[in-house]
Formats: structure tokens, C-alpha cells, sequence
């Protein structure tokens, strides 16, 4: 039986981090799937700790809030730094890409047609944060850690919303490609499965 479970609606979303991090460590996931009709008729959501999803369950384990496993992940898989004082190098840099996701939401599921060019034109200045962190092929430290993977999944998003959307962030280019290239994730990419699950769920992307 897979150690972990999560559920979920079938989009990437704030899933998709989560299950890159654990392709990587060569960890099981069984996914849950909830369709709209089901969520809505407010069962499950009742039993949410704050009313959404996704919920992740490590045995008799029950967390919610997507950052929360990230970090549950990278503490028990060896993708929190070296010591305290990367692991809150590696908090600050995963709020920061939590700031950025927000951003992207809302561009997704409030203003897509409106807002979209606004959007793409303050887009550096947010990447250019993250571009200045890089010492190495990681945020921080010289592992992956769970902020890493969380920054790849938002950068992969923006490459479909604008493919030239990292053309002036060579760090940031280099961390797609790297982590692209690490050969679980690579695996996980190309599966048809994987594939086929929508970013978000209204179709815009
Ligand atoms: N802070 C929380 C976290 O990081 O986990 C935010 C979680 C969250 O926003 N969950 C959304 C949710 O549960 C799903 S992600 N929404 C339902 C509700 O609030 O009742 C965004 C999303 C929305 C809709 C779909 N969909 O239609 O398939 C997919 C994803």
C-alpha cells in the first residue's frame, strides 16, 4: 500500500509540487479524485479543515494546506537544508513562491482576459527575485529542497502561460532544466498521465 494519499480535483494545482517532490524521492502516491459534483454537495468539504483541498494523508497523519506538505515532505525526505539556518532560508524563498502562485491564481481564476498583459509585464520583477538567490542549481544550499521543487512547478506554469516568460532568467532556465532532466521527474513529465491533468480547473492556463 502507497504511504501516501492524496485528494484532490483532477488539476495539477497545488498538487502538482507535491507530486514532483515525491517522483524525485522515488516515493508512492495514491491520488483521490474529486469531481465538482461530489465537492459541492459539501460532505468532504465539511471534513476539511479549512473547507478546501488538497488533503494529504501519511498514515493516520491528516494535513491540509499544500505548503504544509511540502514542508512535512521535504522534513522527512531529506529536502529541508543541511541545518536550521538553510531550513529558514528554504521557508523564506517557499513564501516567496507562495506569493507568486497566489499572484498566478488570481490571474487564472479572477482576470485571465482582462488582466493577463498586466500580468506578464510585472512577471520579471517577481522572477528576478528568485533569479538573484541562485549560488548553485539550488535556491538554497547545494540540495533540492522542497522550495526548489515548488519553484519548478510555478516556473513550468508560467512557461505554458508565456513560453518566453524566463528568456531573460538564465538561473531560473537552468533550474528548469535540470530538474527536468533528473531522471524521476523526467519519468513523471512524460507519463501520459501526468500529461493529460489540466493546470487549472476552468481550462485557462
Ligand atoms: N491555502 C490552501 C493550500 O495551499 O492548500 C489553498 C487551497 C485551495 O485554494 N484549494 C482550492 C479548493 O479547495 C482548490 S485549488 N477550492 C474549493 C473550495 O474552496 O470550495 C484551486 C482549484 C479550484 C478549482 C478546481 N477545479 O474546479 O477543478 C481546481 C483547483
Amino acid at each position: 500500500m502507497p504511504p501516501y494519499t492524496a485528494t484532490y480535483f483532477p488539476v495539477k494545482g497545488r498538487l502538482g509540487a507535491i507530486k514532483i517532490m515525491l517522483a524525485d524521492k522515488g516515493q508512492e502516491l495514491k491520488e483521490v479524485l474529486v469531481g465538482m459534483e461530489e465537492w459541492q454537495k459539501g460532505d468532504l468539504k465539511a471534513t476539511c479543515v479549512f473547507g478546501q483541498l488538497p488533503k494529504f494523508e501519511d498514515g493516520d497523519l491528516v494535513l491540509f494546506q499544500s505548503n504544509a506538505i511540502l514542508r512535512h515532505l521535504g522534513r522527512n525526505h531529506g529536502a529541508y537544508g543541511k541545518d536550521s539556518r538553510e531550513a529558514s532560508l528554504i521557508d523564506m524563498m517557499n513564501d516567496g513562491v507562495e506569493d507568486l502562485r497566489s499572484k498566478y491564481i488570481k490571474l487564472i481564476y479572477q482576470e485571465y482576459d482582462t488582466g493577463k498583459e498586466a500580468y506578464l509585464k510585472d512577471l520579471p520583477n517577481s522572477l528576478c527575485k528568485f533569479e538573484k538567490r541562485f549560488n548553485s542549481d539550488f535556491l538554497v544550499g547545494n540540495e533540492v529542497s522542497f522550495a526548489d521543487y515548488n519553484l519548478f512547478d510555478l516556473l513550468l506554469n508560467h512557461l505554458v502561460l508565456c513560453p518566453k516568460s524566463l528568456d531573460n532568467f538564465p538561473k531560473l532556465n537552468n533550474l528548469v532544466k535540470k530538474m527536468s532532466a533528473r531522471p524521476k521527474i523526467r519519468a513523471l513529465l512524460d507519463s501520459e498521465a501526468f500529461k493529460k491533468i489540466p493546470i487549472n480547473g476552468n481550462g485557462k492556463q
